[in-house]
């Protein structure tokens, strides 16, 4: 009897595998590791306070807005401690900017080489009918000399300065993507053994795909190119998959190969999503998997960022597709290029006294 086949192996843990890619940087300190443990240490918590929302009073809103003037949920709030407080007690941080305060945290880690650009819960408004919310966080070298607070410098880079950038989607699995620069790979969740295992290496995600996502709620608003983009999608006969929950929609896409936008409309002129928590830890993956991301004109990783709450608007998925949109904008930037400046308005002629 093949005594294997009795006792399958359970698969690699997060924590080995950490270590194990860890082990191909001979001069590694372990504190990027050590950092993507907290991470995960304060996802399985928050994982668990999602689980039992419906149970306790802890799903709904808070009674407060955060800094952007939006709603906060009970759970926005508690998933903002349990991520700041896991920052802070594991000693690689010195700063952290998330999406639920107005100011920059000072972990008090003033020798910490990293900071940390967190959404601790996206698409929280989800939560109370139990639709897949999730984490995305970023992670930079701080550029500052040690030995003193993190600055709006070492906060304010640009994405491609990413050293590592991850996910976390609650749904009907838990699951942690994350990417440290060489290739993604995703982890689900075992809830009795309370660990998560590597069920996804090496993601690619496909060059193409029939899958498009944007509110259409909105379309009145889009830019020509922006409409023209979601004709096309229509002509091709693509599936239209908006859940209103980024990781969820970017997650689902990922693996199966689609685009999800979130353009400039009349209520958010920039786009809705920020560029520091949402949208460039998420072209950090994608573009590892092989994908593309950008703001219709420009590699969303290349933005210089200016403040920590910046917007931008959002094309996110596969190569092609995203590329595609990139083409419907262009045409439509040339077109308003190429239109005859407007007559002036004849001025009235002022009447003789
Ligand atoms: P949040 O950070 O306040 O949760 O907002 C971000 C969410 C995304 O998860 C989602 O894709 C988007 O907002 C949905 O916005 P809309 O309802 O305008 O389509
Ligand atoms: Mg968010």
């Amino acid at each position: 009897m093949d005594h294997n086949k009795l006792a399958l192996p359970v698969g690699t843990t997060l924590d080995r595998f950490i270590m194990r890619k860890q082990e191909d940087f001979p001069y590694a300190t372990g504190e990027l590791s050590q950092l993507l443990r907290d991470i995960a240490l304060a996802a399985k918590i928050v994982n668990r306070e999602i689980n039992r929302s419906g149970l306790i009073d802890i799903a709904g809103a808070y009674g407060s807005q955060n800094v952007q003037g939006e709603d906060q949920q009970k759970l926005d709030v508690i998933a903002n401690i349990r991520f700041i407080r896991a920052l802070r007690n594991g000693g690689e941080v010195c700063t952290i900017i998330s999406e639920e305060d107005d100011e920059m945290i000072q972990t008090g880690n003033n020798q910490g080489k990293y900071v940390v650009a967190i959404d601790p819960l996206d698409g929280s408004s989800n939560i109370d009918v139990n639709v897949s919310i999730g984490t995305i966080f970023s992670i930079y070298r701080r550029v500052s000399p040690t030995g003193r607070e993190g600055t709006a410098a070492d906060c304010l880079q640009p994405g491609t300065h990413q050293v590592a950038a991850g996910y976390v989607i609650y749904g009907s699995s838990t699951m942690l993507v994350y990417t440290t620069g060489n290739g993604v790979n995703g982890f689900t969740y075992e809830h009795s053994l309370g660990e998560f295992f590597l069920s996804h290496p090496d993601i690619i995600t496909p060059k193409t795909g029939s899958i498009y996502s944007i509110n259409e709620g909105s379309s009145d608003s889009f830019s020509p190119g922006v409409a023209a983009f979601v004709q096309h999608c229509k002509d091709q006969q693509f599936s239209a998959r908006y859940i209103g929950s980024l990781v969820a929609d970017f997650h689902r896409n990922l693996l199966k190969g689609g685009i999800y936008v979130y353009p400039a409309t009349a209520k958010n002129k920039s786009g809705k999503l920020r560029l520091m928590y949402e949208c460039n830890p998420l072209a950090f993956i994608v573009e590892q998997a092989g994908g593309k991301s950008s703001n219709g004109t420009r590699r969303t990783m290349e933005i210089e960022p200016k403040i920590p709450h910046e917007r931008c608007p959002f094309f996110i998925g596969s190569k092609e597709l995203v590329e595609k949109a990139e083409s419907f904008i262009a045409k439509d930037t040339e077109a308003c290029d190429h239109k005859p400046a407007p007559e002036p308005t004849p001025k009235k002629a002022v009447a003789a006294k």
